[in-house]
């Protein structure tokens, strides 16, 4: 053969090696609004792309070994979804006094490309350098919540609705739109407008849920976190009192164009073209998850709002519980092998308190990751914080040494008065009626951390949860 037949030969063979040694990994962050998910892209995406000078990544294998040769960030392979907002985020995060990264309410994403050594022999006699394209997708556990909607008719729902209205504050936030609901015949042709005010009621009543009684089980999820369906007429719809449905007249079969008619038309709608859209738009195409959860906030603001965080989670969970439930088999073909579940913000409580907060969390699991367990998916449970906003250390009172936090409260931006914060222990097992009467907590919300374009933000464990997602991609 020809030197020249030989060396086109040789580089086809590297070619094709180079190709096979491109990897694929789309990694989902969820999470009810509120638990981190912004900041854990943001310092996710931060770590990886200051590469190699990164020296803040010791439990991953890779960096830790210098394998990891450096990142970039690429265009996404979706033109249809928004992009992660991550320059916006950096420069709240570098403003002075720097700011936590905005918030946002839909799906995004972000490519990044890894550069690193193949860490086996074998990978490496193929080529030094190998190739991990990096999908990072952001979306709201809330609209996991919506799962249950698709077993149900829009009757079974409002009688769910009606069933759920304890305890008595919510009640009374509900009368706004119930009140509306009086001024309408159910069965008389629909008006597009009253529609769309006692929808409007609706969703007040939901947000109100959410933030004043720092609930997070709100149904149908997209009403309070609409992402690109804002303002869209799907979202124009809400549930009758069941009395009105089990009287003769409502019992009977809904004229399409009358409220009832129309009412069910859309529930049924939302479950078909936002629902289970997107499990098959998305869900089905998550390689790896990680669910954050703040365990914090919610012993903060009470027993209810702790119960109701805890039934949220274990019901996001079910998503991932796909061999029992017909229903969604039949949505999307299992793919997700490793979830990570995280306690985000443990930089809001001293560093002996983390193993306490990855007890508390999974007891709060427990009934989810059995199911989860089941399938088969890998899961690990962790206390992290993306980007760490404390300094801890001792403090001495009375020649006493007590562990302590030191930031910049939220509240004190203006001031940027630096305060000592003893933040009480984390209970290690779900709290009993005793601890909400104590209730000797103080988890206020601290500003964010100076951040700069030279140094990879301050973290607590986000190494450990790149080895877990990402470490076997290396090889
Ligand atoms: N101290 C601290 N606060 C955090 C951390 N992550 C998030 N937060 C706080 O929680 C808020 C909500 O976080 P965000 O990432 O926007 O939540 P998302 O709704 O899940 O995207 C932020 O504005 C911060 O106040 C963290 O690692 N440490
Ligand atoms: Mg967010």
């Amino acid at each position: 053969m020809s030197p020249s037949r030989l060396s086109r030969l040789g580089a086809k063979a590297d070619e094709l090696a180079k190709l096979s040694m491109d990897k694929q990994l789309r990694l989902a962050v969820t999470g009810l609004s509120g638990a981190g998910k912004t900041a854990f892209i943001t310092s996710l995406v931060n770590q990886l792309l200051l590469g190699a000078e990164n020296h803040q990544l010791p439990l991953w294998t890779l960096a830790r070994k210098q394998g990891f040769l450096g990142a970039k960030r690429v265009p996404q392979p979706h033109l249809h979804l928004a992009s992660f907002d991550y320059l916006g985020g950096m420069q709240a995060l570098q403003s002075q006094p720097p700011r936590w990264p905005s918030p946002t309410d839909g799906v995004s994403e972000l490519r990044l490309k890894l550069r690193y050594s193949p860490q086996s022999l074998i990978w490496r006699k193929l080529s030094h350098t190998a190739t991990l394209n990096l999908d990072i997708v952001d979306y709201p556990g809330e609209w996991l919540l919506d799962l249950p909607l698709l077993n149900m008719t829009y009757q079974q729902w409002c009688e769910h609705i009606a069933n759920n209205l304890q305890p008595a504050r919510k009640a009374e936030l509900a009368k706004n739109w119930q009140d509306l609901l009086l001024n309408i015949d159910i069965h008389s042709p629909a008006d597009e407008n009253t529609l769309a005010d006692i929808a409007k009621a609706y969703t007040e009543y939901l947000h109100r849920c959410k933030d004043e009684l720092g609930l997070h089980h709100i149904q149908p999820g997209r009403f309070v976190l609409p992402g690109e369906l804002a303002g869209a007429p799907i979202l124009a719809f809400f549930p009758l009192p069941p009395a009105l449905l089990s009287e003769p007249s409502g019992s009977r079969k809904a004229q399409k164009s009358s409220y009832l008619g129309l009412l069910e038309q859309r529930f049924e709608y939302y479950k078909e073209h936002v629902v289970k859209q997107f499990y098959r738009q998305h869900f089905v195409k998550f390689d790896r998850q990680i669910v954050l959860v703040d365990c914090l906030s919610p012993l903060n603001s009470g027993h209810q709002s702790f119960c109701d965080m805890q039934l949220a989670i274990n019901q996001i969970l079910h998503s991932f519980n796909y061999g029992q439930t017909s229903l969604l088999r039949r949505l999307f073909a299992p793919k997700i092998d490793k979830l990570v579940f995280a306690a985000s913000k443990a930089d809001h409580v001293t560093p002996e308190q983390h193993d306490k907060l990855v007890q508390l969390l999974s007891q709060l699991i427990a009934e989810g990751k059995r199911h989860v367990k089941f399938e088969g998916i890998s899961t690990q449970t962790m206390a992290l914080a993306s980007i760490k906003a404390t300094q801890s250390g001792k403090v001495q009172i009375n020649s006493q040494s007590f562990s302590a936090l030191k930031g910049i409260l939220q509240s004190d931006a203006d001031s940027q008065k630096v305060t000592t914060v003893f933040p009480g222990e984390v209970p290690a097992s779900l709290p009993k009626p005793e601890f909400w009467q104590q209730q000797g907590f103080e988890f206020s919300p601290f500003q964010a951390p100076q951040a700069n374009s030279f140094e990879a933000l301050p973290h607590i464990r986000i190494d450990q949860a790149i080895e877990f997602l990402l470490g076997d991609k290396f090889k």
